[in-house]
């Protein structure tokens, strides 16, 4: 038997949690079409053959600035450096389009990090589905000039192209051992926590500008009923009370929503009944609180 970690990390919005996703068979990420979306590192469990592959979804790599970008890039390092086998995983449409953007700039860094660090990796050029083919060879030419790659995957991990090719790489790449996990087991996040990306995946997909990324949710209550329900207790932190206003929204409309939104995938994911209570608070420094971050499954960055 085999058993390792294969870390995925990449730029922000490469498609690293919808690669996760699509290996494990099951969500165990949320995935937005923003920018950071991934706060943390969180594991799924795939099985190729003999080998229990433990994918860990990382958050995307870029140039940190507030507090809790630092914890987040640190984080993602982190899951690369105690990994297995590494996959690199690169927005290509993007990539071969523009050549200046951020996503440019964040996987040439990523790639020198990786060069620092004499880690090799797999490169998994995505989203093959939205771009032409013919440019395609060009770009994974000019990534694997830096002589990191082990090997080069083109992959859609929404469609579902190319899939197998990458889990049989990192299969091969996972040391004998015995599985850390039951064979049933898909994630490992805790319930309150899930619940709580659930929520945050709600708001990213219908709030807009900074409030995304001023927001935080925190799973406080979580009450077991007698009839098998659960009555779920949630904190939204936004940072400012205009923010508060946008979140509620006309008479709680917007609030409502999300919750509706968020209680149904609960449902969905934890099998059972659930009533939840979302709560807006204003909390300035929510993003300075080292508790958040203990919360979160992430370091507080001292600076
Ligand atoms: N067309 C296409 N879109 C994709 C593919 N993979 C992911 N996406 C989309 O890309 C967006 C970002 O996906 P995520 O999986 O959240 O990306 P991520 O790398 O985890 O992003 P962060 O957590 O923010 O770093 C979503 O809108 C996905 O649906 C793909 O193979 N093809
Ligand atoms: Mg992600």
């Amino acid at each position: 038997m085999r058993c390792g970690f294969a870390a995925v990390i990449g730029a922000p919005n490469a498609g690293k949690s919808t690669l996760v996703n699509a290996l494990v068979g099951s969500k165990v990420a949320i995935v937005t079409p923003k920018v950071q979306t991934t706060r943390m590192n969180v594991r799924g469990v795939a099985i190729r053959g003999e080998a229990q592959i433990v994918l860990v979804d990382t958050p995307g790599i870029f140039k940190p600035r507030r507090r809790l970008d630092r914890a987040m890039v640190a984080a993602a390092w982190t899951g690369a450096a105690d990994a297995d086998a590494v996959v690199l995983l690169v927005d290509a449409p993007d990539r071969a389009g523009n050549q200046q953007g951020h996503a440019a700039r964040d996987s040439e860094a990523i790639i020198e990090g990786l060069k620092a660090a004499n880690r090799k990796a797999a490169l998994a050029l995505n989203k093959i589905d939205a771009m032409k083919r013919e440019e395609l060879l060009p770009l994974a030419e000019k990534l694997n000039a830096a002589g990191v790659f082990e090997q080069v995957f083109m992959i859609s991990a929404l469609k579902g192209d190319g899939l197998n090719d990458l889990a049989e790489w990192c299969a091969g790449k996972m040391p004998e051992g015995p599985w850390l996990y039951p064979a049933d087991q898909s994630a490992d996040i805790p319930s309150r926590l899930l619940a709580a990306e659930i929520t945050r995946e709600k708001i990213y997909l219908r709030l807009h500008d900074e409030l995304p990324y001023a927001s935080a949710v925190e799973t406080e209550k979580w009450e077991e009923r007698k009839d098998g329900s659960v009555k779920i207790d949630q904190i939204v932190y936004v940072q400012r009370d205009g923010q508060k206003a946008i979140v509620l929204g006309k008479g709680g409309a917007t609030i409502k929503k999300i919750g509706e939104l968020a209680r149904k995938e609960m449902e969905e994911v934890f099998a059972r009944r659930v009533h939840l209570f979302l709560f807006v608070k204003v909390s300035e420094d929510w993003a300075e609180t080292r508790a958040h971050y203990r919360e979160m499954g992430l370091e507080f960055p001292e600076e």
